[in-house]
């Protein structure tokens, strides 16, 4: 396992993976600790939460809403025709066993997988059940932390040594002198994944070592939500004895990550009732369901977040990755939006909720004309202005 890190402030993580706005989540643990219980009462509460249609795209894939009460407020002030939140794409990966990377159980087929997600959620089970086996016997959630991390380090490891192998003849024996950055930076990731079996999202690294980072989209390098499944009577009680100790290794090993206690057992019970039957469930025992925190979360994982356009017509949030420009923001509605991008109006989602309406927001000077290099902030509201011509051909139009 990775050595103790100093400790200091959570880094940021670095923006390493793949670049795209329907980027996923996958559930990745042992198996029998609740993943497909999670991922069933994830996708279909939230179908039927958010009255969207319940989308699959394989019976172990599916995307759900994002909740947002900004999104909500929106919808419930323009009242449009048209409603589309973000969504977040969740994928349920079977469970992986000790041993996977060299193939046991259907090792390899699920690692593949895993490589198709960016994030990763990261189910344990604290829940004793004598009818549900453990596949190593006893509940223990911090030794099965220790195997799925190292099975995913591993993974990683085999991939990287075949990796440099091939280089090595490249450069050191082909005079292929156009790979030696690229061959140096994988083995400084070598070192720090195979000597000192650390995972690649811990680590800072330099602008060109991401960029080799995201040609091999390695499995260490994807962000986690820890989500630890607790029983019923644990989550509502807020207690367990494991907790305490899946800290303390989150914080050792993988310093800065998100834990997030749910109990997909809760969840699922929750989901069946009526409506009326659940907000008293939720009062009578002091809780609340946590599938809104575990979905945001994984969208903030993702280094994602959405803009807001407005209108009778439609609602819509508009996914980018962080640090987004206004013409390339524009673009994710349409290419000649960017390629004629002339300026992005903005209102601040607070500002328009606190003054109630744009009028009122333009009169108190708060409605900004934005150019190209305005990077655009979660929540914004935008109108684009752009030039209609542009797209159609290289010279401009009047
Ligand atoms: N007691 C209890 N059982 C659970 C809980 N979550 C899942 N299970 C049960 O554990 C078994 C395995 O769950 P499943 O979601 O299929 O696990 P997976 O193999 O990780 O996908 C099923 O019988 C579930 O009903 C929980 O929170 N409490
Ligand atoms: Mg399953």
């Amino acid at each position: 396992m990775p050595p103790k890190k100093k400790a200091g402030p959570p880094k940021a993580p670095p923006l390493i993976g793949r670049v795209g706005t329907s980027l996923s989540c996958g559930i990745v643990g042992l198996p029998n600790v609740g993943k497909s219980t999670f991922f069933n009462v994830l996708t279909k509460s939230q179908a039927s939460a958010e009255n969207f249609p319940f989308c699959t795209i394989d019976p172990n894939e599916s995307r759900v809403p994002v909740p947002d009460e900004r999104y909500d407020f929106l919808c419930d002030y323009y009242k449009p025709a048209s409603k589309v939140p973000a969504f977040l794409h969740v994928t349920d990966i079977a469970g992986l066993v000790k041993g996977a990377h060299e193939g046991k159980g259907l090792g390899n087929a699920f690692l593949s997988h895993i490589k198709a997600v960016d994030g990763i959620y990261h189910v344990i089970r604290t829940f004793e059940d004598e009818d549900i086996t453990h596949v190593e016997g006893e509940v223990d959630p911090v030794r099965d932390l220790e195997i799925i991390s190292e099975e995913l380090r591993l993974k990683d490891e085999e991939f990287i040594e075949a990796r440099v192998a091939d280089m090595e003849k490249k450069v050191k024996r082909g005079g292929d002198k156009k790979s030696q950055p690229e061959f140096d930076a994988l083995v400084k990731i070598q070192k720090f994944l195979v000597d000192e079996k650390k995972w690649i999202r811990t680590q800072e690294w330099s602008a060109f070592e991401i960029e080799v980072l995201n040609k091999y989209m390695f499995i260490t390098s994807k962000p986690v939500i820890y989500l630890v499944n607790l029983s019923e009577k644990n989550y509502i009680k807020k207690k367990n004895k494991w907790l305490g100790k899946i800290k303390e290794w989150v914080d050792k090993n993988d310093p800065g990550a998100l834990i997030i206690p749910f109990s997909a057992g809760f969840e699922l019970k929750y989901f069946l009732m009526e409506e009326d039957e659940k907000k008293t469930f939720l009062e009578e025992n002091h809780t609340t369901t946590n599938l809104s925190k575990i979905i945001v979360n994984g969208f903030k994982a993702l280094q994602l977040e959405y803009f807001f356009t407005t209108g009778a017509d439609e609602v819509k949030a508009w996914p980018v990755q962080k640090g987004t420009k206004a013409p390339q923001a524009a673009g994710k509605i349409h290419t000649d939006f960017e390629k004629g991008f002339i300026m992005a109006e903005v209102m601040k989602f607070d500002d328009f909720k606190e003054l109630g309406s744009e009028n009122a927001v333009k009169s108190a000077g708060k409605y900004r004309q934005q150019g190209r290099n305005y990077i655009v902030e979660d929540g914004d509201i935008i109108l684009f202005k752009f030039n209609a011509g542009a797209g159609l051909s290289d010279k401009k139009k009047k």
